[in-house]
Protein backbone atom coordinates (compact mmCIF):
# COMPACT_ATOMS: atom_id res chain seq x y z
CA UNK A 1 0.00 0.00 0.00
CA UNK A 2 1.25 3.24 -0.89
CA UNK A 3 1.86 5.35 2.67
CA UNK A 4 -0.85 7.57 3.24
CA UNK A 5 0.23 11.29 4.27
CA UNK A 6 -0.31 11.33 8.35
CA UNK A 7 0.20 14.90 8.69
CA UNK A 8 -3.28 16.08 8.71
CA UNK A 9 -3.14 17.39 4.78
CA UNK A 10 -5.90 14.87 3.87
CA UNK A 11 -8.44 15.83 6.66
CA UNK A 12 -10.90 18.55 5.73
CA UNK A 13 -13.99 20.08 7.27
CA UNK A 14 -16.26 18.71 4.01
CA UNK A 15 -15.39 15.22 4.73
CA UNK A 16 -16.60 14.96 8.35
CA UNK A 17 -19.50 16.42 7.61
CA UNK A 18 -23.22 15.18 6.81
CA UNK A 19 -25.51 16.56 4.17
CA UNK A 20 -29.03 16.65 4.58
CA UNK A 21 -31.34 16.78 1.21
CA UNK A 22 -34.17 18.93 0.80
CA UNK A 23 -36.93 18.64 -1.64
CA UNK A 24 -38.23 22.25 -1.19
CA UNK A 25 -41.88 21.80 -2.66
CA UNK A 26 -42.34 18.57 -0.49
CA UNK A 27 -40.50 19.49 3.20
CA UNK A 28 -42.78 22.18 4.66
CA UNK A 29 -45.81 24.68 3.14
CA UNK A 30 -45.23 27.48 5.64
CA UNK A 31 -48.05 29.58 3.90
CA UNK A 32 -51.08 27.38 2.75
CA UNK A 33 -50.46 26.93 -0.64
CA UNK A 34 -49.75 23.45 -0.99
CA UNK A 35 -45.95 23.38 -1.83
CA UNK A 36 -43.34 23.80 0.31
CA UNK A 37 -41.30 26.47 0.61
CA UNK A 38 -38.26 28.38 1.81
CA UNK A 39 -39.80 29.28 5.03
CA UNK A 40 -41.26 25.98 5.77
CA UNK A 41 -37.54 25.01 5.60
CA UNK A 42 -36.07 27.96 7.64
CA UNK A 43 -39.13 26.34 10.58
CA UNK A 44 -37.30 22.99 10.65
CA UNK A 45 -33.49 24.11 11.04
CA UNK A 46 -33.74 22.68 14.53
CA UNK A 47 -35.24 19.61 13.57
CA UNK A 48 -32.04 19.13 11.25
CA UNK A 49 -29.75 20.16 13.66
CA UNK A 50 -31.08 18.05 16.33
CA UNK A 51 -30.44 14.94 13.64
CA UNK A 52 -26.71 16.15 13.40
CA UNK A 53 -26.78 16.92 10.33
CA UNK A 54 -23.83 20.14 9.05
CA UNK A 55 -24.89 21.45 5.91
CA UNK A 56 -28.29 21.64 3.93
CA UNK A 57 -28.67 20.71 0.21
CA UNK A 58 -31.71 22.32 -1.04
CA UNK A 59 -33.06 21.14 -4.68
CA UNK A 60 -33.12 23.92 -7.44
CA UNK A 61 -35.46 26.86 -5.84
CA UNK A 62 -34.35 29.54 -8.72
CA UNK A 63 -36.85 31.02 -10.88
CA UNK A 64 -38.42 27.82 -12.89
CA UNK A 65 -41.55 26.86 -15.20
CA UNK A 66 -41.39 23.78 -12.88
CA UNK A 67 -41.38 21.49 -16.12
CA UNK A 68 -38.75 19.49 -14.07
CA UNK A 69 -39.77 20.75 -10.52
CA UNK A 70 -36.84 23.66 -11.48
CA UNK A 71 -34.25 21.68 -12.86
CA UNK A 72 -35.29 24.03 -16.29
CA UNK A 73 -34.57 27.25 -14.55
CA UNK A 74 -35.09 30.36 -16.10
CA UNK A 75 -33.44 32.81 -14.32
CA UNK A 76 -30.28 32.04 -11.57
CA UNK A 77 -30.60 35.18 -9.52
CA UNK A 78 -34.77 35.33 -8.87
CA UNK A 79 -36.18 32.78 -6.59
CA UNK A 80 -39.39 30.93 -7.54
CA UNK A 81 -42.02 32.99 -6.19
CA UNK A 82 -44.12 29.84 -4.74
CA UNK A 83 -40.81 29.36 -2.75
CA UNK A 84 -39.96 32.54 -1.66
CA UNK A 85 -37.71 35.59 -1.99
CA UNK A 86 -33.97 36.02 -2.21
CA UNK A 87 -34.52 37.60 1.26
CA UNK A 88 -36.17 34.48 2.39
CA UNK A 89 -32.33 33.09 1.33
CA UNK A 90 -30.70 35.13 3.20
CA UNK A 91 -32.67 34.42 6.67
CA UNK A 92 -32.09 31.04 5.63
CA UNK A 93 -28.24 31.23 5.39
CA UNK A 94 -28.38 33.40 8.47
CA UNK A 95 -30.46 30.90 10.06
CA UNK A 96 -28.19 27.83 9.59
CA UNK A 97 -24.83 29.74 10.07
CA UNK A 98 -26.06 30.76 13.80
CA UNK A 99 -26.73 26.79 14.06
CA UNK A 100 -22.87 26.05 12.97
CA UNK A 101 -24.45 24.55 10.10
CA UNK A 102 -24.17 25.37 6.17
CA UNK A 103 -25.89 26.02 2.82
CA UNK A 104 -25.44 24.48 -0.37
CA UNK A 105 -27.12 25.47 -3.61
CA UNK A 106 -28.15 23.53 -6.76
CA UNK A 107 -26.23 24.93 -9.76
CA UNK A 108 -27.96 23.58 -12.98
CA UNK A 109 -26.43 24.62 -15.55
CA UNK A 110 -25.87 22.00 -18.33
CA UNK A 111 -29.06 23.06 -19.33
CA UNK A 112 -31.31 26.02 -18.94
CA UNK A 113 -35.10 26.25 -19.25
CA UNK A 114 -36.28 27.32 -22.80
CA UNK A 115 -38.38 30.31 -20.99
CA UNK A 116 -34.85 31.47 -20.37
CA UNK A 117 -33.74 34.76 -21.88
CA UNK A 118 -30.35 33.46 -23.18
CA UNK A 119 -32.46 30.95 -24.88
CA UNK A 120 -35.22 33.25 -25.89
CA UNK A 121 -32.21 35.04 -27.47
CA UNK A 122 -30.57 32.25 -29.12
CA UNK A 123 -33.37 30.99 -30.85
CA UNK A 124 -34.45 33.99 -32.31
CA UNK A 125 -32.17 34.57 -35.11
CA UNK A 126 -29.39 32.22 -36.75
CA UNK A 127 -27.20 35.70 -36.14
CA UNK A 128 -28.33 36.70 -32.53
CA UNK A 129 -25.26 36.98 -30.33
CA UNK A 130 -26.64 34.00 -28.06
CA UNK A 131 -27.01 31.91 -31.07
CA UNK A 132 -23.81 30.08 -29.83
CA UNK A 133 -24.60 29.80 -25.97
CA UNK A 134 -27.01 26.43 -27.05
CA UNK A 135 -26.14 23.82 -29.22
CA UNK A 136 -27.98 24.41 -32.67
CA UNK A 137 -27.47 21.68 -35.93
CA UNK A 138 -28.63 21.53 -39.33
CA UNK A 139 -31.25 18.71 -40.65
CA UNK A 140 -29.62 15.37 -42.32
CA UNK A 141 -31.53 14.12 -44.18
CA UNK A 142 -31.81 10.05 -45.06
CA UNK A 143 -33.95 9.17 -47.56
CA UNK A 144 -35.54 12.27 -48.60
CA UNK A 145 -36.56 12.23 -44.98
CA UNK A 146 -35.65 15.18 -42.31
CA UNK A 147 -33.93 13.62 -39.28
CA UNK A 148 -32.38 15.06 -36.12
CA UNK A 149 -28.71 15.41 -36.23
CA UNK A 150 -27.97 12.19 -34.47
CA UNK A 151 -29.64 9.30 -33.28
CA UNK A 152 -29.20 10.34 -29.49
CA UNK A 153 -31.68 9.94 -27.10
CA UNK A 154 -33.47 11.97 -24.07
CA UNK A 155 -33.23 10.82 -20.68
CA UNK A 156 -36.80 11.39 -21.01
CA UNK A 157 -37.70 10.06 -23.46
CA UNK A 158 -37.52 10.56 -27.57
CA UNK A 159 -35.14 12.13 -29.12
CA UNK A 160 -32.57 14.44 -28.06
CA UNK A 161 -33.00 17.00 -30.15
CA UNK A 162 -36.16 18.97 -30.98
CA UNK A 163 -36.74 21.03 -34.43
CA UNK A 164 -37.17 24.85 -34.21
CA UNK A 165 -39.06 26.15 -37.04
CA UNK A 166 -38.06 29.69 -36.72
CA UNK A 167 -34.46 29.46 -37.66
CA UNK A 168 -35.15 26.08 -39.16
CA UNK A 169 -32.31 23.62 -37.07
CA UNK A 170 -32.47 21.57 -34.30
CA UNK A 171 -31.37 21.95 -30.93
CA UNK A 172 -30.12 19.57 -28.44
CA UNK A 173 -31.09 18.94 -24.87
CA UNK A 174 -30.46 15.71 -22.90
CA UNK A 175 -33.72 16.16 -20.77
CA UNK A 176 -36.37 17.33 -21.64
CA UNK A 177 -37.01 19.84 -24.88
CA UNK A 178 -37.58 22.38 -22.27
CA UNK A 179 -34.44 21.65 -21.01
CA UNK A 180 -31.76 22.98 -23.96
CA UNK A 181 -28.36 22.30 -23.39
CA UNK A 182 -25.92 25.20 -22.88
CA UNK A 183 -22.84 25.16 -24.89
CA UNK A 184 -19.97 25.38 -22.74
CA UNK A 185 -17.60 25.77 -25.46
CA UNK A 186 -18.72 29.62 -25.76
CA UNK A 187 -16.51 31.26 -23.27
CA UNK A 188 -19.37 33.67 -22.49
CA UNK A 189 -21.83 30.66 -21.48
CA UNK A 190 -18.65 29.66 -18.90
CA UNK A 191 -18.54 33.46 -17.55
CA UNK A 192 -22.06 33.36 -17.37
CA UNK A 193 -21.76 30.36 -14.80
CA UNK A 194 -19.06 32.12 -13.18
CA UNK A 195 -20.90 35.18 -12.44
CA UNK A 196 -24.40 33.14 -11.14
CA UNK A 197 -21.24 31.00 -9.05
CA UNK A 198 -19.68 34.05 -7.12
CA UNK A 199 -23.19 36.18 -6.73
CA UNK A 200 -24.49 33.13 -4.65
CA UNK A 201 -21.37 32.73 -3.27
CA UNK A 202 -20.85 36.39 -1.88
CA UNK A 203 -24.15 36.14 -0.68
CA UNK A 204 -24.27 33.21 1.88
CA UNK A 205 -24.59 30.07 -0.05
CA UNK A 206 -21.72 27.63 1.49
CA UNK A 207 -21.23 25.79 -1.66
CA UNK A 208 -22.88 23.52 -4.81
CA UNK A 209 -24.54 20.52 -6.26
CA UNK A 210 -23.71 20.58 -9.50
CA UNK A 211 -26.35 18.93 -11.61
CA UNK A 212 -24.88 16.48 -14.51
CA UNK A 213 -21.86 18.32 -14.08
CA UNK A 214 -19.97 15.49 -16.20
CA UNK A 215 -22.42 16.03 -19.73
CA UNK A 216 -21.23 19.92 -20.06
CA UNK A 217 -18.24 18.96 -22.50
CA UNK A 218 -19.46 17.81 -25.83
CA UNK A 219 -17.92 15.09 -28.47
CA UNK A 220 -18.14 18.25 -30.98
CA UNK A 221 -18.30 15.63 -34.11
CA UNK A 222 -21.49 15.00 -32.56
CA UNK A 223 -21.63 11.34 -34.16
CA UNK A 224 -24.22 8.87 -33.74
CA UNK A 225 -24.34 6.54 -30.71
CA UNK A 226 -23.65 2.93 -31.24
CA UNK A 227 -27.10 0.89 -31.38
CA UNK A 228 -27.29 -0.47 -27.69
CA UNK A 229 -31.25 -0.67 -27.68
CA UNK A 230 -32.68 -2.13 -30.82
CA UNK A 231 -36.30 -1.99 -29.58
CA UNK A 232 -35.40 1.76 -30.29
CA UNK A 233 -34.66 4.39 -32.80
CA UNK A 234 -33.08 6.67 -30.13
CA UNK A 235 -29.75 5.74 -28.17
CA UNK A 236 -27.61 6.40 -25.04
CA UNK A 237 -25.40 8.78 -26.53
CA UNK A 238 -23.56 8.96 -23.04
CA UNK A 239 -19.71 8.26 -24.69
CA UNK A 240 -19.88 11.50 -26.03
CA UNK A 241 -20.85 13.30 -23.79
CA UNK A 242 -20.25 11.68 -19.95
CA UNK A 243 -16.70 13.20 -19.39
CA UNK A 244 -16.15 14.76 -22.93
CA UNK A 245 -13.38 15.73 -23.82
CA UNK A 246 -12.93 19.30 -21.63
CA UNK A 247 -14.72 18.45 -18.81
CA UNK A 248 -11.61 18.90 -16.85
CA UNK A 249 -10.55 22.29 -17.85
CA UNK A 250 -14.34 23.38 -17.45
CA UNK A 251 -14.35 21.72 -13.83
CA UNK A 252 -10.87 23.64 -13.04
CA UNK A 253 -12.18 27.11 -13.65
CA UNK A 254 -15.13 26.21 -11.16
CA UNK A 255 -12.84 24.93 -8.81
CA UNK A 256 -10.99 27.86 -8.62
CA UNK A 257 -13.76 29.70 -7.78
CA UNK A 258 -14.89 27.42 -5.11
CA UNK A 259 -11.30 27.67 -3.77
CA UNK A 260 -11.33 31.09 -2.89
CA UNK A 261 -14.23 30.49 -0.96
CA UNK A 262 -13.65 26.96 0.48
CA UNK A 263 -16.46 25.94 -0.55
CA UNK A 264 -18.54 23.03 -0.47
CA UNK A 265 -18.77 21.33 -3.82
CA UNK A 266 -20.60 17.87 -5.26
CA UNK A 267 -20.91 16.72 -8.88
CA UNK A 268 -23.34 14.66 -10.16
CA UNK A 269 -21.84 12.37 -12.53
CA UNK A 270 -25.01 9.54 -14.13
CA UNK A 271 -23.26 7.00 -16.47
CA UNK A 272 -19.81 7.00 -15.79
CA UNK A 273 -18.37 3.80 -13.14
CA UNK A 274 -15.03 4.13 -13.88
CA UNK A 275 -12.88 4.76 -10.76
CA UNK A 276 -10.14 5.55 -12.47
CA UNK A 277 -12.35 8.40 -14.82
CA UNK A 278 -13.91 9.85 -11.22
CA UNK A 279 -10.59 9.94 -9.71
CA UNK A 280 -9.51 12.38 -12.49
CA UNK A 281 -12.49 15.30 -10.72
CA UNK A 282 -12.31 14.21 -7.14
CA UNK A 283 -8.11 13.70 -6.61
CA UNK A 284 -7.15 15.54 -3.48
CA UNK A 285 -4.72 17.50 -5.75
CA UNK A 286 -7.76 18.23 -8.65
CA UNK A 287 -8.65 21.57 -7.13
CA UNK A 288 -12.01 20.59 -9.08
CA UNK A 289 -15.68 18.99 -7.33
CA UNK A 290 -14.78 17.62 -3.90
CA UNK A 291 -16.66 14.66 -4.38
CA UNK A 292 -19.12 13.65 -7.15
CA UNK A 293 -22.53 11.10 -7.25
CA UNK A 294 -21.92 8.43 -8.93
CA UNK A 295 -24.81 6.10 -9.85
CA UNK A 296 -23.40 2.59 -10.21
CA UNK A 297 -25.11 1.60 -6.74
CA UNK A 298 -28.56 3.02 -7.27
CA UNK A 299 -28.80 1.96 -10.92
CA UNK A 300 -28.22 -1.95 -9.40
CA UNK A 301 -32.26 -2.68 -10.22
CA UNK A 302 -31.89 -1.08 -13.77
CA UNK A 303 -32.68 -3.29 -16.11
CA UNK A 304 -30.74 -3.51 -19.89
CA UNK A 305 -33.86 -1.72 -21.79
CA UNK A 306 -33.50 0.90 -19.25
CA UNK A 307 -34.11 2.20 -15.73
CA UNK A 308 -37.39 0.77 -15.82
CA UNK A 309 -37.25 -2.56 -16.96
CA UNK A 310 -36.67 -4.83 -14.12
CA UNK A 311 -33.84 -6.05 -12.52
CA UNK A 312 -32.96 -8.75 -9.86
CA UNK A 313 -29.76 -7.90 -7.85
CA UNK A 314 -27.25 -9.85 -6.10
CA UNK A 315 -25.41 -9.30 -3.24
CA UNK A 316 -22.22 -10.02 -4.78
CA UNK A 317 -23.03 -7.09 -7.05
CA UNK A 318 -23.55 -4.95 -4.29
CA UNK A 319 -20.56 -5.93 -1.99
CA UNK A 320 -18.68 -5.84 -5.54
CA UNK A 321 -19.29 -1.94 -5.93
CA UNK A 322 -19.30 -0.62 -2.71
CA UNK A 323 -15.79 -2.01 -2.43
CA UNK A 324 -14.89 -1.15 -5.29
CA UNK A 325 -15.38 2.93 -5.10
CA UNK A 326 -14.65 2.35 -0.59
CA UNK A 327 -10.75 1.13 -1.44
CA UNK A 328 -9.85 3.00 -4.77
CA UNK A 329 -11.01 6.10 -3.01
CA UNK A 330 -8.88 5.61 -0.07
CA UNK A 331 -5.84 4.32 -1.56
CA UNK A 332 -5.96 7.19 -4.18
CA UNK A 333 -6.18 9.99 -1.98
CA UNK A 334 -9.94 10.78 -3.54
CA UNK A 335 -13.30 10.89 -1.71
CA UNK A 336 -16.72 9.89 -2.14
CA UNK A 337 -20.42 11.44 -2.22
CA UNK A 338 -22.21 8.42 0.24
CA UNK A 339 -25.91 8.03 -0.80
CA UNK A 340 -28.74 5.64 -1.36
CA UNK A 341 -31.51 7.95 -1.61
CA UNK A 342 -32.41 11.46 -3.44
CA UNK A 343 -35.19 13.24 -5.70
CA UNK A 344 -34.25 10.93 -7.96
CA UNK A 345 -34.44 7.74 -6.24
CA UNK A 346 -36.79 5.11 -4.98
CA UNK A 347 -36.87 5.04 -1.33
CA UNK A 348 -33.62 3.03 0.00
CA UNK A 349 -36.15 0.29 2.11
CA UNK A 350 -38.20 -0.60 -0.48
CA UNK A 351 -35.26 -1.22 -2.91
CA UNK A 352 -32.80 -2.25 -0.90
CA UNK A 353 -34.40 -3.90 2.08
CA UNK A 354 -37.65 -4.25 3.41
CA UNK A 355 -40.42 -2.17 3.53
CA UNK A 356 -43.06 -4.40 5.13
CA UNK A 357 -44.62 -2.65 7.64
CA UNK A 358 -43.40 -4.96 10.56
CA UNK A 359 -39.39 -4.11 8.84
CA UNK A 360 -39.71 -0.73 7.92
CA UNK A 361 -37.42 0.45 11.75
CA UNK A 362 -35.15 -2.20 11.04
CA UNK A 363 -34.70 -1.70 7.44
CA UNK A 364 -33.84 2.19 8.47
CA UNK A 365 -31.01 1.65 10.64
CA UNK A 366 -29.88 -1.28 8.84
CA UNK A 367 -29.01 0.28 6.12
CA UNK A 368 -27.92 3.43 8.30
CA UNK A 369 -25.15 1.81 9.44
CA UNK A 370 -24.74 0.73 6.25
CA UNK A 371 -24.31 3.75 4.36
CA UNK A 372 -22.88 6.05 8.06
CA UNK A 373 -20.00 3.60 8.61
CA UNK A 374 -18.74 3.41 4.90
CA UNK A 375 -15.97 6.27 4.04
CA UNK A 376 -17.29 9.08 2.16
CA UNK A 377 -19.50 12.43 2.95
CA UNK A 378 -22.78 11.28 3.85
CA UNK A 379 -26.22 12.44 2.32
CA UNK A 380 -29.36 11.80 3.90
CA UNK A 381 -32.40 12.76 1.56
CA UNK A 382 -35.58 14.21 3.57
CA UNK A 383 -37.97 11.08 5.41
CA UNK A 384 -35.14 8.60 5.00
CA UNK A 385 -33.88 9.44 8.65
CA UNK A 386 -37.44 8.20 9.43
CA UNK A 387 -37.11 4.81 6.77
CA UNK A 388 -40.04 6.10 4.38
CA UNK A 389 -41.07 3.79 2.12
CA UNK A 390 -42.01 3.84 -1.38
CA UNK A 391 -45.33 4.53 -2.68
CA UNK A 392 -48.32 2.47 -1.66
CA UNK A 393 -49.46 -0.38 -3.95
CA UNK A 394 -52.43 1.21 -4.78
CA UNK A 395 -50.83 4.50 -5.76
CA UNK A 396 -52.85 5.37 -9.05
CA UNK A 397 -51.06 6.57 -12.20
CA UNK A 398 -52.80 10.09 -11.53
CA UNK A 399 -50.72 10.54 -8.53
CA UNK A 400 -47.63 10.39 -10.53
CA UNK A 401 -46.16 14.23 -10.93
CA UNK A 402 -42.82 13.10 -12.55
CA UNK A 403 -42.00 13.96 -16.43
CA UNK A 404 -39.61 11.14 -16.09
CA UNK A 405 -42.19 8.77 -15.66
CA UNK A 406 -45.15 10.11 -17.31
CA UNK A 407 -43.31 10.43 -20.84
CA UNK A 408 -42.53 6.71 -20.21
CA UNK A 409 -45.94 5.61 -19.47
CA UNK A 410 -47.25 7.65 -22.48
CA UNK A 411 -44.42 6.05 -24.64
CA UNK A 412 -44.95 2.86 -23.50
CA UNK A 413 -48.49 2.95 -23.25
CA UNK A 414 -48.68 4.14 -27.51
CA UNK A 415 -46.13 1.79 -28.11
CA UNK A 416 -47.93 -1.41 -26.58
CA UNK A 417 -51.45 -0.31 -25.90
CA UNK A 418 -53.06 -3.19 -25.41
CA UNK A 419 -50.25 -5.42 -23.43
CA UNK A 420 -52.03 -5.32 -19.96
CA UNK A 421 -49.58 -7.30 -18.59
CA UNK A 422 -46.29 -4.81 -19.60
CA UNK A 423 -48.43 -2.49 -18.01
CA UNK A 424 -48.88 -3.98 -14.46
CA UNK A 425 -45.11 -4.77 -14.69
CA UNK A 426 -44.06 -1.43 -15.36
CA UNK A 427 -46.44 0.00 -13.09
CA UNK A 428 -44.58 -2.23 -10.48
CA UNK A 429 -40.93 -0.97 -11.46
CA UNK A 430 -42.76 2.52 -10.94
CA UNK A 431 -43.28 1.82 -7.24
CA UNK A 432 -39.97 0.63 -7.21
CA UNK A 433 -37.74 3.39 -8.71
CA UNK A 434 -39.99 6.30 -10.20
CA UNK A 435 -38.92 9.75 -8.55
CA UNK A 436 -42.15 10.22 -7.08
CA UNK A 437 -41.12 7.61 -4.53
CA UNK A 438 -39.17 10.19 -2.58
CA UNK A 439 -41.10 13.57 -3.74
CA UNK A 440 -44.40 12.86 -1.96
CA UNK A 441 -44.24 15.10 1.00
CA UNK A 442 -42.15 14.95 4.78
CA UNK A 443 -44.94 14.05 7.27
CA UNK A 444 -44.32 15.23 10.40
CA UNK A 445 -47.23 14.01 12.33
CA UNK A 446 -50.32 12.74 12.16
CA UNK A 447 -52.73 15.69 11.20
CA UNK A 448 -54.31 16.16 7.84
CA UNK A 449 -51.77 16.16 5.28
CA UNK A 450 -49.34 14.88 7.20
CA UNK A 451 -48.57 18.28 8.66
CA UNK A 452 -46.99 19.35 5.89
CA UNK A 453 -49.22 21.35 4.75
CA UNK A 454 -53.24 22.83 5.77
CA UNK A 455 -53.65 22.59 1.98
CA UNK A 456 -53.80 19.87 -0.43
CA UNK A 457 -50.40 19.09 -1.32
CA UNK A 458 -49.44 19.66 -4.89
CA UNK A 459 -48.39 15.91 -4.76
CA UNK A 460 -50.60 13.60 -2.52
CA UNK A 461 -48.95 12.69 0.94
CA UNK A 462 -47.77 9.02 1.48
CA UNK A 463 -50.67 7.72 3.95
CA UNK A 464 -49.48 4.50 5.18
CA UNK A 465 -47.66 3.70 7.92
CA UNK A 466 -48.22 7.39 9.30
CA UNK A 467 -48.25 6.47 12.83
CA UNK A 468 -44.73 5.48 12.97
CA UNK A 469 -43.12 7.68 10.01
CA UNK A 470 -44.15 10.88 10.99
CA UNK A 471 -41.18 13.62 12.65
CA UNK A 472 -43.37 13.81 15.43
CA UNK A 473 -43.55 10.36 16.66
CA UNK A 474 -40.24 9.66 16.05
CA UNK A 475 -38.62 12.81 17.76
CA UNK A 476 -40.62 11.27 20.94
CA UNK A 477 -39.47 7.36 20.68
CA UNK A 478 -36.10 6.98 21.89
CA UNK A 479 -35.74 3.87 19.77
CA UNK A 480 -37.15 5.26 16.59
CA UNK A 481 -35.31 5.60 13.16
CA UNK A 482 -34.68 9.41 13.40
CA UNK A 483 -32.60 8.65 16.64
CA UNK A 484 -30.37 5.80 15.43
CA UNK A 485 -29.21 8.15 12.32
CA UNK A 486 -28.11 10.60 15.13
CA UNK A 487 -26.42 7.63 16.81
CA UNK A 488 -24.68 7.01 13.25
CA UNK A 489 -23.92 10.94 12.87
CA UNK A 490 -22.50 11.15 16.22
CA UNK A 491 -20.41 8.05 15.97
CA UNK A 492 -18.35 9.41 13.20
CA UNK A 493 -18.12 12.42 14.81
CA UNK A 494 -16.27 10.36 18.05
CA UNK A 495 -14.41 8.77 15.87
CA UNK A 496 -13.34 10.11 12.84
CA UNK A 497 -10.12 8.22 12.33
CA UNK A 498 -12.11 4.73 12.12
CA UNK A 499 -15.36 5.57 10.72
CA UNK A 500 -14.22 9.22 8.50
CA UNK A 501 -10.54 8.32 7.77
CA UNK A 502 -10.64 4.66 8.61
CA UNK A 503 -9.41 2.55 5.53
CA UNK A 504 -12.46 -0.56 4.75
CA UNK A 505 -11.97 -4.46 3.43
CA UNK A 506 -15.07 -6.71 3.10
CA UNK A 507 -15.28 -9.13 5.63
CA UNK A 508 -16.32 -12.90 4.75
CA UNK A 509 -16.89 -11.46 1.02
CA UNK A 510 -18.85 -14.80 -0.24
CA UNK A 511 -21.75 -14.65 2.58
CA UNK A 512 -25.08 -14.15 0.14
CA UNK A 513 -26.90 -12.54 2.87
CA UNK A 514 -24.11 -10.86 4.96
CA UNK A 515 -22.59 -7.92 3.94
CA UNK A 516 -19.99 -7.19 6.84
CA UNK A 517 -16.89 -4.81 6.88
CA UNK A 518 -14.27 -3.31 8.44
CA UNK A 519 -12.74 0.14 8.61
CA UNK A 520 -9.15 0.66 10.32
CA UNK A 521 -7.77 3.45 11.19
CA UNK A 522 -4.49 4.82 8.76
CA UNK A 523 -3.39 6.90 11.72
CA UNK A 524 -2.85 6.64 15.84
CA UNK A 525 -6.17 6.45 16.90
CA UNK A 526 -7.83 5.63 20.63
CA UNK A 527 -9.40 2.72 18.80
CA UNK A 528 -8.09 0.12 16.54
CA UNK A 529 -10.65 -0.65 14.23
CA UNK A 530 -15.00 -1.29 13.33
CA UNK A 531 -16.49 -4.50 12.26
CA UNK A 532 -20.00 -3.74 10.68
CA UNK A 533 -22.58 -6.50 10.25
CA UNK A 534 -25.54 -6.48 8.43
CA UNK A 535 -28.09 -8.73 7.48
CA UNK A 536 -29.87 -7.30 4.24
CA UNK A 537 -32.26 -10.15 4.63
CA UNK A 538 -35.95 -10.15 6.71
CA UNK A 539 -34.93 -13.49 7.99
CA UNK A 540 -32.66 -14.86 10.56
CA UNK A 541 -29.27 -16.04 8.91
CA UNK A 542 -26.03 -17.45 10.34
CA UNK A 543 -22.77 -16.04 10.26
CA UNK A 544 -19.00 -16.36 11.49
CA UNK A 545 -17.11 -14.25 12.91
CA UNK A 546 -13.71 -14.70 11.37
CA UNK A 547 -11.04 -16.24 14.20
CA UNK A 548 -8.41 -13.43 12.75
CA UNK A 549 -10.45 -10.66 14.72
CA UNK A 550 -11.90 -12.72 17.60
CA UNK A 551 -8.62 -13.28 18.82
CA UNK A 552 -7.15 -9.90 19.12
CA UNK A 553 -10.26 -7.70 19.52
CA UNK A 554 -11.92 -7.52 23.10
CA UNK A 555 -14.30 -4.99 21.75
CA UNK A 556 -17.87 -3.83 22.54
CA UNK A 557 -20.86 -3.59 20.35
CA UNK A 558 -21.41 0.34 20.27
CA UNK A 559 -24.36 0.45 17.74
CA UNK A 560 -26.75 -2.11 16.74
CA UNK A 561 -30.85 -2.22 15.82
CA UNK A 562 -31.86 -4.78 18.07
CA UNK A 563 -31.82 -3.43 21.62
CA UNK A 564 -30.36 -6.88 22.93
CA UNK A 565 -27.32 -7.01 21.22
CA UNK A 566 -26.25 -3.94 22.24
CA UNK A 567 -23.12 -3.87 25.05
CA UNK A 568 -22.85 -7.50 24.33
CA UNK A 569 -19.52 -9.20 23.06
CA UNK A 570 -18.65 -10.86 20.12
CA UNK A 571 -15.32 -12.62 21.16
CA UNK A 572 -17.44 -15.43 23.35
CA UNK A 573 -18.57 -17.43 20.50
CA UNK A 574 -17.62 -17.73 16.42
CA UNK A 575 -20.88 -18.06 14.88
CA UNK A 576 -23.81 -15.80 15.75
CA UNK A 577 -27.53 -16.24 14.23
CA UNK A 578 -28.43 -12.38 13.12
CA UNK A 579 -31.79 -11.73 13.42
CA UNK A 580 -34.13 -9.95 10.27
CA UNK A 581 -32.43 -6.66 8.86
CA UNK A 582 -29.88 -6.60 11.97
CA UNK A 583 -27.64 -4.06 12.03
CA UNK A 584 -24.62 -4.42 14.42
CA UNK A 585 -21.03 -2.25 14.93
CA UNK A 586 -18.53 -3.54 17.27
CA UNK A 587 -15.85 -1.58 18.13
CA UNK A 588 -12.50 -2.85 19.76
O1 LIG B 1 -30.45 14.02 -12.80
C1 LIG B 1 -29.64 13.44 -13.75
C2 LIG B 1 -29.84 12.02 -14.14
O2 LIG B 1 -29.19 11.57 -15.03
C3 LIG B 1 -30.82 11.10 -13.54
O3 LIG B 1 -30.65 10.79 -12.24
C4 LIG B 1 -32.22 11.52 -13.91
O4 LIG B 1 -32.82 12.25 -12.92
C5 LIG B 1 -33.11 10.37 -14.18
O5 LIG B 1 -33.36 9.68 -13.02
C6 LIG B 1 -32.64 9.51 -15.28
O6 LIG B 1 -33.33 8.33 -15.26
C7 LIG B 1 -30.36 15.40 -12.58
C8 LIG B 1 -31.35 15.84 -11.52
O7 LIG B 1 -30.99 15.26 -10.30
C9 LIG B 1 -32.72 15.49 -11.97
O8 LIG B 1 -33.69 15.76 -10.99
C10 LIG B 1 -32.99 16.31 -13.20
O9 LIG B 1 -34.22 15.95 -13.76
C11 LIG B 1 -31.91 16.11 -14.26
O10 LIG B 1 -30.60 16.14 -13.74
C12 LIG B 1 -31.99 17.22 -15.28
O11 LIG B 1 -31.60 18.42 -14.70
CA1 LIG C 1 -46.10 27.38 0.35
Amino acid sequence: MTEFPQNGSLKVWWKESTVYQVYPSSFRDSNGDGIGDIQGVISKLDYIKTLGADIVWLNPIFSSPQVDVGYDISDYYGIHPPYGTVADVDELAAGLHARGMKLVLDLVVNHTSDQHPWFQESRSSLTNSYRDWYIWKKPVYKDGQQQPPNNWKSYFGGSAWTYDEGTGEYYLHLFAREQPDLNWETPQVRTAVHEIMRYWLARGADGFRMDVINFISKDQRFPDAPITNSGSRWQSGKQFYACGPRLHEYLRDIGKILKEYDAFSVGEMPDVDDSVEVLRAVGHDREEPSMVFQFEIVGIDHGAEGKFAPRRWEMQELKRIVSKWQTYMIDNHGWNAIYLENHDQGRSVSRFASDRPEHLQLSAKMLATFLGCQCGTLFIYQGQELGMPNVPRDWPMDNYRDIETLNHWKEMTSLHPDDASLHRTTQGEYRLKSRDNSRTPMPWDESPNAGFSVAQPWIPVHGDHLATINAAAQVKDPSSAFWYWAKVLRLRKQYPEVFIYGSFALVSPEHEDVFAYTRTPLSPSGREGALIVLNFRPYEVSWSVPPKLLLSNPGEIVLSNYPSRAGSQLNETTSISLGPLEALVWLW
